[in-house]
């Protein structure tokens, strides 16, 4: 095979002589980490971008996970989503919570708010939605019903960097606390990364110790804390990605309208996930492949590979069809039916800044192919 290999996603890569100065600086001052002055300056940068209040770097969105179910001291039982990425469910084990899985809306693929309630127990303490894609919960039909309950929400924000809710502000305002991924595969990375948005100061305070061992000053430890620094090379990383995300942004979105003029028509393939497009930042581009369409989800996704074209099922399988959540009550298939179907049918398109015009032929070619089988 010849052609080049497409991949469901690529960064974006500044010039290495633009990175450079960046450490250049760094090599200059010596301070590798600890929150230093590249660190202070994404997390200003950030706020201003994203339009929040209150930011706290982090070496990874895993580990800002389990570090915001600490900050909220959150215990019990916590209701979530199977469909996402393990590390969602993972983070509630590694604080002893037990997840439980309620269904997604079809159409969302989020969190079916309708759903949430009658999972809820006396041991529940929090919810922990994930903007699945980058595409908003129905926050405010959450909030209505943690505030009914007392519970806290944290919102697994992984995918949704830049994503605006309905009147046209940060959606990471929603909820108690927001995680945010920058992980090499994200819209906007920072080799590996993460962030907790919250609400107050004094949060921020407390988040920022127990990324830092729990430590106040030199010998004041106040929490179990961890160390979840970003270092100043991935925030230096960062600062020089900010100068261009707008312009990965608007490419994303236009690769997101090519596939939807050149799919919408197709039998058998639906478009997936999202209620709105102009606000969506296109971190991904799911398609459900149905039983209407010649080719099973697996077969395209097997004949993409052929083409040398690497798409995800994400998310299959679900998170509660991994072993160490198989046995719970609320993995039982009959608690999941839209998210188990959903997740044999997704499949997600290549979808990134540097792909062109060709390589988005190539990809429609497959389906276009496929699609005219046995008619
Ligand atoms: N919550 C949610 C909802 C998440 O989706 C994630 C992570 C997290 C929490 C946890 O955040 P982090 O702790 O990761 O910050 C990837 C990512 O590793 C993971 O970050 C992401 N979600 C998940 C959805 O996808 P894989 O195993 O599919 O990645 P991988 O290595 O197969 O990469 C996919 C493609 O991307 C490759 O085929 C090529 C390209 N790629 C990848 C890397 C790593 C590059 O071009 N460059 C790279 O450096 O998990």
């Amino acid at each position: 095979m010849n052609s080049k290999p497409i991949y469901v996603t690529q960064p974006s890569l500044p010039l290495l002589s633009e990175f450079n100065i960046y450490l250049e600086k760094i090599w200059e001052n010596k301070i590798l980490t600890n929150c230093g002055e590249m660190h202070q300056a994404l997390e200003k940068e950030l706020c201003e971008y994203l339009g929040v209040e209150f930011i706290s770097l982090f070496n990874n969105g895993t580990i800002a996970l389990l570090t915001a179910l600490q900050a909220l001291e959150v215990k019990g039982e916590v209701i979530t989503t199977p469909y996402s990425f393990v590390a969602t469910a993972h983070s509630l084990l590694w604080n002893g919570i037990i997840p439980v899985f309620v269904d997604i809306d079809a159409s969302s693929m989020n969190m079916n708010p309708d759903k949430i309630e009658a999972a809820i127990t006396p041991a529940t303490t929090a919810i922990m939605p994930v903007h699945c894609y980058g595409n908003a919960c129905d926050v405010a039909g959450i909030d209505r019903i943690a505030k009914k309950h007392g519970l806290k929400v944290i919102y697994d924000a992984a995918h949704a960097f830049a994503v605006n809710d309905h009147e046209g502000c940060s959606l990471l305002n929603h909820g108690d606390l927001s995680v945010l991924s920058f992980h090499a595969t994200k819209v906007f990375n920072t080799f590996e990364g993460g962030a907790i948005v919250c609400q107050s100061a004094a949060m921020k305070k407390k988040i920022d110790q127990l990324k830092n061992f729990g430590f106040v000053d030199e010998v004041t430890v106040v929490a179990p804390g961890i160390n979840g620094k970003m270092s100043e090379v991935n925030a230096a990383f960062g600062l020089l990605q900010l100068k261009t995300i707008d312009a990965v942004l608007a490419r994303r979105k236009q690769v997101s309208e090519y596939y939807r003029a050149e799919l919408a028509a197709i039998p058998g393939i639906k478009l997936a996930g999202v209620d709105d497009f102009e606000r969506s930042n296109n971190s991904y581009f799911p398609i459900l492949v149905t039983a209407e369409f010649p080719v099973s989800r697996d077969g395209l996704y097997e004949l993409f590979k052929e083409a040398n074209i690497f798409s995800r099922r994400y998310f299959y399988p679900l998170i509660s069809d991994f072993p160490m959540y198989k046995h719970l009550e609320s993995s039982a298939d009959t608690n999941l039916p839209v998210a188990k179907h959903v997740a044999e049918q997704v499949l997600c398109l290549p979808i990134h800044a540097e792909l062109t015009g060709d390589d988005l032929s190539r990809v429609v070619a497959v389906i276009k192919a496929c699609s005219s089988m046995c008619r």
